[in-house]
């Protein structure tokens, strides 16, 4: 028969095996050839972002090199990562989107 005490030390071993959801981060690249108003788009379009949160991204990716355009599950941010990379070279920019492990 399970005692009250051996239910409790039986969740405890369950909620040690529970790990957090590892994230990802979506990363756009900065290249010289991508138009600004593409890149503002593009993070308005797959990232949900506002026009001037999409151009304040824009810019710094544009002055730093790269930049987080979200943190998402696995298959959600490679997902994100492909559907840029194919609009992007469907509208024939080199825009480059990446993930990384937080
Ligand atoms: N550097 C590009 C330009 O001057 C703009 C740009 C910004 C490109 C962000 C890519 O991820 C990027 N037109």
């Amino acid at each position: 028969r399970e005692t009250n005490t051996d239910f409790v030390v039986e969740r405890e071993e369950q909620q040690q095996a529970v790990e957090p959801p590892r994230q990802y981060k979506v990363i756009l690249n900065n290249d010289d050839y991508t138009p600004m108003d593409f890149v503002v788009e593009v993070l308005q379009k797959y990232f949900s972002k506002t026009v001037e949160q999409a151009t304040e991204i824009m810019l710094s990716v544009h002055y730093q090199g790269k930049g987080v355009c979200g943190l998402y599950s696995m298959d959600i941010a490679e997902t994100k990562s492909m559907q840029v990379n194919r609009y992007a070279r469907e509208n024939g920019h080199p825009l480059l989107c990446s993930t990384e492990q937080v």
